[in-house]
């Protein structure tokens, strides 16, 4: 019995015509700026989310962190989503790399320019000074919810008339382009620096790009490489991810629709799922049942628990359709 794994979108293995593509990049050494393919990634990427540069970095969580760094100072003030990525799974980075101090804003992944305005210290020096809001879109924590583009256009005016910096965590952010239709290059374009993932909805085996403007991927170029993260062969890794770009933006469409037919499907056999997604998360919950995740690995289907009784569901490029059928057959029989 094959598992359905369904703990996360960054579990997809890179398929034939991937791997082709990864066999036969043209590589050189990426820390002398020399990898071509590595450089090709890097164009395409700011092309495609409207910025002057990108950077490729291994890991969406060296993206945000370095772009954390070069838009703030330690001691600085940022505000960030309930549930934020940035605060929550990047394992203290911010206050670690950066020396700044978080505070979330709003509810279920959104807020809203009032949030910001209240959020925002006095300019005395009893207050750390607030440089940098990061949006998170789409936002993992609150089920892949999409953040309103008019809600985002009242933040960015603060923003603006305050003189800070935007960092967007874009890591599902092609999952906003297929479900709002609203282009990438849009949804990023206020923003001072811009992070996606090729590792997750695009099915890529690794790698995020970071975008800015020329001089900010300059700063975050250092800062990669303080972290570590400069590679040498990477056109290898690069290959994969612009083959990514290429085929698989418009598939997530399948992701979004199998992530709904698993919410109607679950909601069938009354499992609270809250919210109904927006693209590829779902959320459900089984109350009182701390072990179900575990009953239900037994039984071959791999979901995540994000608190006791509330578990998460991420479709992506290696579940079709009848494997979402299958996963739910299968729960069917554990609550039946
Ligand atoms: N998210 C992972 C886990 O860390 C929770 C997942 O399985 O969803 N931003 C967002 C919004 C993310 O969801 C993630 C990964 C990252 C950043 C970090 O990316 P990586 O894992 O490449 O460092």
């Amino acid at each position: 019995m094959a598992a359905i794994d369904l703990r996360s979108d960054t579990v997809t293995r890179p398929g034939a015509a991937m791997r082709a593509a990864m066999a036969a990049a043209a590589v050189g050494d990426d820390v002398y700026g020399e990898d071509p393919t590595v450089n090709a990634l890097q164009e395409a990427a700011a092309r495609r989310v409207g910025k002057e540069a990108a950077l490729f970095v291994p890991s969406g969580t060296m993206a945000n962190q370095a772009a954390i760094r070069v838009s703030t100072a330690h001691g600085d003030l940022v505000l960030a989503s309930e549930g934020a990525h940035i605060l929550r799974y990047e394992s203290g980075a911010a206050a670690a790399i950066s020396g700044v101090q978080v505070a979330t804003i709003g509810s279920a992944g959104i807020f809203t320019a009032e949030d910001v305005r209240r959020a925002l210290t006095p300019r005395d020096h009893h207050h750390p000074p607030c440089t940098l809001i990061a949006v998170e879109n789409t936002h993992n924590a609150s089920g892949g919810r999409v953040f309103p583009l008019e809600m985002l256009s009242a933040v960015v005016a603060v923003a603006r008339e305050r003189g800070l910096r935007l960092h967007l965590d874009g890591a599902r952010l092609f999952n906003a382009e297929i479900a709002t239709g609203i282009p990438a290059a849009r949804w990023a374009a206020d923003f001072d620096t811009v992070a996606f993932c090729l590792s997750k909805g695009l099915g890529a085996p690794v790698g995020s790009l970071v975008c800015g403007s020329a001089a900010t991927v300059d700063r975050l170029h250092r800062v990669r490489k303080m972290l570590g993260g400069g590679m040498r062969q990477a056109g290898i890794l690069a290959a994969a991810g612009l083959y990514a770009l290429e085929h698989n933006v418009a598939r997530i469409a399948d992701d979004h629709a199998n992530a709904a037919r698993l919410a109607r499907g679950l909601a069938a056999l009354d499992i609270f799922v809250d919210p109904f997604p927006e693209t590829n998360i779902v959320l459900f919950s089984v109350p009182n049942d701390v072990d179900f995740a575990a009953r239900l690995r037994a039984s071959g289907v791999l979901v995540n628990t994000v608190a006791p009784g509330r578990f998460r569901a991420v479709t992506h490029l290696d579940v079709a359709s009848d494997a979402i059928d299958d996963a739910l057959e299968r729960i069917r029989r554990l609550c039946g």
